[in-house]
């Protein structure tokens, strides 16, 4: 990995809070018009899902009109957890508007001044409709190093955006800062929601969470937290009435393993081979061309 001072958006604060605490919030980074291709893309999906509800005699109304922050959460209000969760408790489809997201030059550059100018966007992205009353929206404290413990990819950043303002009612982002230092602690596949997610040990838990070390943060729509592999975070239940929208993507330096177990990254941005650099159709192509070196 080269960190090179000349590259990158960030402030030399902005780099040394990252380094020092694990995570960085940049408030509001993206305009609606930056968000505008995600929000589509999600739309895309979400009319599918009505689509399939009202074909399968479980809606009346596929509700087009309510607007993008309630209209999913309205679709499952007479529904169970079960059937949310046959989509999946977060996405990860092919559709243009998420390529254009994560090529985005305000969060490439941010991640540039972290990781150097040879990037690599790993294939673990995630979209997340934290949905009311489904209790796999509450997610538990975990470090995302734990979903790839062998993989030679440290570090991995995770650049997380809210599509709506991530609040406390609607669960925003946890975090434990300087966790970012530990090995990857013991953890476990949980029970409770439905959907196992890997849940660091109780055992650490006690001393992790104790003397008020958790941060909450809640966050305009648009803004990024970047934050390190290892570092330890959750997010709460959703206890409003619309449904909190957000993304994570992640990057890594091109000489990390790109995990192909986990679907297909792409080259997002390089400054050594500018025309290896992925385009939209090579992404929805999955062209294995555009890895790393
Ligand atoms: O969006 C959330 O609620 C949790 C996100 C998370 O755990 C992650 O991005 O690793």
């Amino acid at each position: 990995m080269e960190r090179n001072a000349c590259y990158g958006t960030l402030t030399a604060q902005q780099i040394e809070h990252y380094d020092r605490e694990g995570y960085l919030v940049i408030q509001t980074l993206l305009t609606e018009a930056d968000m505008a291709p995600a929000r589509a893309a999600m739309t895309e999906k979400v009319n599918q899902i009505a689509d399939d509800l009202f074909r399968d005699g479980k809606i009346k109304n596929k509700l087009e009109h309510e607007p993008f922050p309630t209209r999913l959460a309205r679709l499952f209000d007479g529904l169970t957890d079960k059937d949310f969760l046959q989509y999946g408790r977060s996405w990860r489809d092919r559709i243009p508007g998420y390529f254009i997201l994560m090529s985005n030059p305000k969060i490439v550059g941010a991640v540039e001044s972290l990781i150097g100018s040879e990037i690599f966007a790993n294939p673990v992205y995630n979209v997340r409709p934290k949905v009311p009353k489904v209790a796999a929206g509450a997610v538990p404290w975990h470090q995302d190093k734990s979903y790839w413990p062998d993989a030679n990819s440290n570090p991995v950043i995770t650049v997380w955006i809210p599509l709506v303002d991530a609040t406390h009612e609607n669960g925003c982002l946890h975090v434990i800062p300087r966790t970012q230092k530990k090995r990857v602690l013991d953890y476990h596949r949980e029970s409770l929601t439905g959907t196992s997610y890997l849940e660091v040990d109780e055992k650490y838990l006690k001393t992790l969470t104790q003397n008020a070390n958790i941060v909450a943060l809640p966050v305009p729509a648009g803004s990024a937290i970047l934050f390190n592999d290892r570092l330890v975070h959750s997010s709460t239940p959703n206890r409003s009435n619309h449904v909190r929208w957000s993304v994570d993507l992640r990057y890594q330096p091109t000489d990390q393993d790109p995990m192909p177990q986990h679907g297909a990254g792409f080259l997002v941005s390089s400054r050594k081979h500018p025309q290896r650099v992925a385009t939209l159709e090579d992404w929805l192509a999955q062209r294995p061309e555009h890895g790393p070196d």
